[in-house]
């Protein structure tokens, strides 16, 4: 007899996600349901509202990618007035969302994810001088690496341990089969966990010269940018370059070393596909240099077909809601959609109805198909057509941790890709700021463009399409006697926690669950793993709040 197993909440996620896995009589995942738990309306809403300011509502749908929907809100008003930005403001802008790509990938990992590889409690048995040594195995310069400071490391966390309590390590599957790591290893991981907290409250500064606070920014109009001042002051330049910098060194001597060490530790999970979709994957590409090149490339991938990348076409994205909770079923384009919940409830036994409804989240598709996306998708898109920017960095990886294209689509690999784009990312930042300053130089200092508001069309549509740090981000109004008459947004976890369609095509979480082998049903770490392993964001995929106050913050995982 099939068993049910329920993970809900699963935590170090933003928001509210619930999984449930049928597994057979051998542990091995059968069918998977991925379900959004909450509900918000933030596309609600924006009806009716100014459309110059839907920037700083929209941006509340989350905290976690914190200017992306402001700037594809902003875009999407400034494409339905046809109104053009200087280079500056989109420099300005660009600069900000690579910060977040980086801050976002660095917090992922160490703090949301790496305790699913990492042993904390085993980190205490570690050789602090051991440690030091292993480091090097993986970067001859290994980030704060001498054995002092892994035995200082090592006394917090066994302060930690003394007093009781693991405090923010609590609840973790501590003692499970499936880690990995040597003593030493997890002391490593550990070092590089504490030092992340550092970087990324360094990075939310970055982003905060120009953006003027984090997590919600200010700087964005339509029209431009209002970080005027910032851009001519050359020691907030330099403050924002030395944190990157900072952050780059990170990237190099910790995270990307550290991706190695669990390439190594968990090879049969690669070589195994644990956490593998069914490689269908989407990037629309973006951030555009004065050369015209690009830093991402756009792409579609179907079904691991590496041969043929078709050409990411935006009219292709539809969604429907036959499996969600909401009224009008039928797969629509964004503007056409509507947002009428209709709530259908859970089994008698609490679990999902899982041959009705059963999401908060919507079933985006491209061309009728589900979509990973996300740096997985951005670097195999990249690597595959021939980016100068994304192949050479895949290649030195791929050679230097000895992995071919195909393992990247793998829980491992996703996490390896996002290593990589955010070295990618700490990068070319230093390119567009090049830029700036060079138009800054010759006198161009245009960060806003002028228009009458009197003068705009009544009526109109627009989008705002963007890579952000989880995928591909779309914001669609359609604006109608000068106000939102509709507005709607497709984000990465609404790809990629997408439930099942009216064809019985799974979402994407739900195809790398699907397959499987558990070692112990009771504590299913490996399903976090894969889970984890897209950075999922309820808050973005639903775009909604609990209005009624249910509680939310019961732990369960349950076998039925
Ligand atoms: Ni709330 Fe987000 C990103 C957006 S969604 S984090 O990146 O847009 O997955
Ligand atoms: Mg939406």
């Amino acid at each position: 007899m099939n068993k049910k197993i329920i993970i809900d909440p699963v935590t170090r996620i933003e928001g509210h996600l619930r999984i449930e896995v049928e597994i057979d009589e051998n542990n091995v995942v059968k069918e998977a349901w991925a379900s959004g738990q909450l509900f918000r309306g933030i596309e609600t809403i924006l009806k009716d509202k100014d459309p110059r300011d839907a920037g700083l509502i929209a941006q509340r749908i989350c905290g976690v990618c914190t200017n992306v929907h402001y700037r594809a809100s902003i875009s999407a008003v400034e494409d339905a007035y046809n109104i053009s930005i200087p280079k500056n403001a989109e420099i300005i802008r660009n600069l900000v969302t690579l910060a977040l790509f980086v801050q976002d990938h660095i917090v992922h990992y160490y703090h949301l994810h790496s305790l699913d590889f990492v042993d904390v409690t085993k980190a205490l048995e570690a050789d602090p001088q051991k440690a030091s040594l292993r480091a090097l195995d993986f970067h001859e310069k290994a980030y704060r690496n001498s054995a002092g400071h892994l035995e200082s490391v090592k006394d917090k966390l066994v302060s930690f341990v003394k007093a009781g309590r693991l405090g923010l390590f609590a609840n973790g599957y501590w003692g499970h089969e499936k880690y990995k790591l040597t003593p030493e290893e997890n002391l490593i991981h550990m070092n590089h966990y504490l030092e992340a907290l550092r970087i990324q409250r360094e990075l939310s500064k970055a982003i905060a010269i120009f953006a003027g606070k984090t997590p919600h920014p200010q700087n964005l109009v339509v029209g431009g940018v209002t970080s005027v001042a910032d851009m001519l002051n050359p020691q907030r330049l330099n403050d924002f370059m030395f944190i990157m910098k900072d952050a780059y060194d990170f990237i190099e001597r910790a995270y990307l070393p550290d991706m190695k060490m669990l390439i190594l530790a968990y090879k049969d999970e690669i070589a195994n596909r644990d956490g593998r979709g069914s490689g269908n994957f989407m990037a629309c590409g973006g951030y555009e240099f004065a050369n015209n090149q690009k830093l991402f490339e756009g792409g579609v991938i179907i079904g691991h077909d590496y041969k043929n990348i078709k050409e990411f076409d935006e009219t292709k994205i539809t969604e429907e809601a036959s499996r969600s909770w909401y009224e009008d079923e039928t797969p629509k384009k964004p503007l056409d959609e509507s947002t009428v919940p209709k709530y259908t409830d859970l089994n008698e036994d609490g679990s999902l109805k899982t041959d009705g409804k059963y999401s908060w989240i919507k079933a985006p598709r491209y061309d009728g198909k589900p979509m990973e996306v996300g740096p997985l998708a951005r670097m195999l898109v990249g690597y595959l057509k021939e980016s100068k920017i994304i192949k050479p960095h895949m290649q030195k990886f791929m050679e230097e941790s000895k992995i071919e294209l195909d393992d990247f689509s793998t829980t491992i690999g996703r996490n390896a890709a996002r290593a990589i784009e955010a070295e990618i990312c700490c990068k070319y930042v230093f390119d567009f700021m090049s830029e700036m300053i060079e138009n800054i130089k010759y006198y161009d200092e245009e960060s806003w463009t002028k228009y009458s508001f009197e003068a705009l069309p009544l009526s109109s549509e627009g989008r705002g399409i963007f890579e952000v740090p989880r995928g591909v981000l779309g914001h669609f109004v359609k604006i109608d006697n000068a106000k939102i008459k509709n507005y709607q947004a497709v984000v990465p976890t609404t790809w990629n926690a997408s439930p099942k369609d009216s064809k019985g095509a799974r979402g994407p979480y739900e195809e790398s669950i699907v397959g499987l082998k558990l070692s112990d049903p009771k504590n299913p770490l490996e399903v976090l793993r894969v889970v984890h392993s897209f950075d999922p964001c309820l808050a973005c995929a639903v775009h909604v709040i609990d209005a009624k106050g249910k509680e939310l913050s019961k732990y369960k995982t349950k076998l039925l």
